[in-house]
């Protein structure tokens, strides 16, 4: 796989993302901000094209689309509407455990439909008591007979509200910490499955962020991932695939920053000439594209780690940790250079620096990404 450029195939792909998401996303995102409603539209054109779900093994219908080319959809689709991206990406991020626990009963049920139907689904780990620490969950999972039973609380669910099933992380052994814990697939119409109220976010509004509790839902044994014990490792295996393409989703937004406040300094005047005039202006820009580039590379190294078999978690951290953290300076320094207007609804910067913030906190915070590669480095 080149590293320096795309092959013929993934140069395709990648226009044709970039150009879905400048013709039909791009002017959506102003409405899809204002209203907060979720793209249905948008998602069923992604999954006509063959956009959305594309993780899907081939083995039961699916593209079986490695993580490079992937992010290569993130950064286009992003470039048009982050939430909507989110929206599209968060299925991708429940199926992913799903395909690593290799249980192909469950593939067939819930991955397969996936292909023919824009159906969605949610990754279900954090909770209101425990976010970045994923071993301090509470929800439990108990084995009674040939099922089993389901009880706690999520919060902050992407997609939850139209979600056709959950991926769960529950503790079946609960004194165990993270070796307790294991994977479930939940329908989402069990009984005793609640979905909360859609939350009212800063950013990527259109996307559907909401709580899900779990009473006492029972589920056939058949839906747990691997085995006992796994569910953890299935977890985080999962954002080894995905924070890629959440970096990805930050270079596609910081690119429609630069490219908004490179339009505005070309024609916007003050002093008798136009503000990109001034190299403090230039600087600004300069210093957004040398972000945007050296973003990419990361998620490119980061996508072809994983998609050649060798472990990737140190570099789907440092993509994730520099691109979000370059996302939210550039989306900042956007709404500097359009002055009070950056300010103001009329125009789009604000609604990219409201967006980009989340880039920050979901996937694991800018925090948790630096004590990865820390402890990676260290060996603490
Ligand atoms: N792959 C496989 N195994 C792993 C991995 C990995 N990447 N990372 C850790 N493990 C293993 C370790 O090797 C260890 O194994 P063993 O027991 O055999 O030694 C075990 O897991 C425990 O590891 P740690 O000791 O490192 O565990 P800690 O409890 O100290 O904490 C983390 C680990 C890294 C801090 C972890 O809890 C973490 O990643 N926290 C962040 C949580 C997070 O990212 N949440 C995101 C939720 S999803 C979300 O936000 C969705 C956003 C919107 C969706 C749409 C997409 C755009
Ligand atoms: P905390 O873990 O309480 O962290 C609070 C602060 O302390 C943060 O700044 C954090 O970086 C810092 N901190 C914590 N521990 C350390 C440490 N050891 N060292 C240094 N600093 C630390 N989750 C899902 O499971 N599925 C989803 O689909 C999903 N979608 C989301 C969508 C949105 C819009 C939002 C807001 C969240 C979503 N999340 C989802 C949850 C998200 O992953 C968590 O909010 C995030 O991981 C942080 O957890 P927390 O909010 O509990 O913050």
């Amino acid at each position: 796989m080149a590293m320096f450029d795309l092959n013929e195939t993934q140069k395709q792909l990648y226009e044709m993302a970039k150009d879905f998401s400048n013709k039909e996303v791009w002017p959506k995102a102003k409405e899809l901000d204002e209203t907060a409603k979720f793209p249905m539209d948008l998602l069923k054109k992604t999954h006509e094209l063959g956009m959305l779900n594309a993780f899907v093994p081939e083995e039961v219908g699916g593209l079986g689309l490695e993580t490079f080319g992937h992010c290569l959809i993130s950064e286009a689709l992003a470039m048009g509407s982050a939430g909507f991206c989110t929206a599209a990406l968060a299925n991708d991020l429940a199926s992913v455990p799903v395909i690593l626990s290799e249980n192909k009963l469950v593939w067939k049920e819930f991955l397969a439909p996936m292909v023919d139907e824009c159906l969605m689904a949610s990754y279900c780990v954090t909770e209101p008591g425990a976010g970045s620490d994923v071993a301090g969950i509470k929800t439990t999972a108990k084995k009674v007979k040939d099922k089993y039973v389901i009880n706690g609380s999520k919060m902050w669910i992407t997609n939850a509200n139209y979600a056709n099933w959950f991926f769960v992380l529950a503790k079946t052994d609960p004194a165990a910490g993270h070796k307790g814990m294991t994977g479930f697939v939940v329908p989402a119409k069990t009984p005793g499955v609640t979905i909360g109220r859609k939350e009212d976010n800063m950013g990527q509004r259109c996307s559907d962020t909401r709580g899900v509790t779990f009473d006492n839902v029972e589920i056939p044994e058949k839906y747990l991932l691997g085995k006992e014990g796994d569910g953890f490792k299935l977890a985080m295996g999962a954002f080894d695939r995905t924070r890629p393409a959440v970096a990805a989703q930050c270079v596609g937004l910081s690119q429609r920053a630069m490219m908004c406040a490179i339009d505005y300094a070309k024609q916007r005047s003050a002093f008798g000439k136009v503000i990109s005039e001034n190299q403090g202006i230039s600087f600004m820009i300069a210093e957004m594209a040398r972000d945007i580039e050296a973003a990419r590379l990361l998620v490119w190294k980061a996508g072809v780690e994983v998609d050649e078999g060798r472990k990737n978690t140190y570099f789907a951290s440092l993509a994730k940790m520099f691109a979000a953290d370059a996302c939210m300076r550039i989306t900042t320094d956007a709404v500097q250079i359009f002055g009070g207007y950056g300010y103001n609804k009329e125009y789009p910067v604000e609604m990219l620096m409201r967006d980009a913030k989340i880039f920050q906190i979901f996937e694991g915070t800018s925090q948790i990404q630096r004590l990865i590669v820390g402890r990676l480095l260290l060996g603490n």
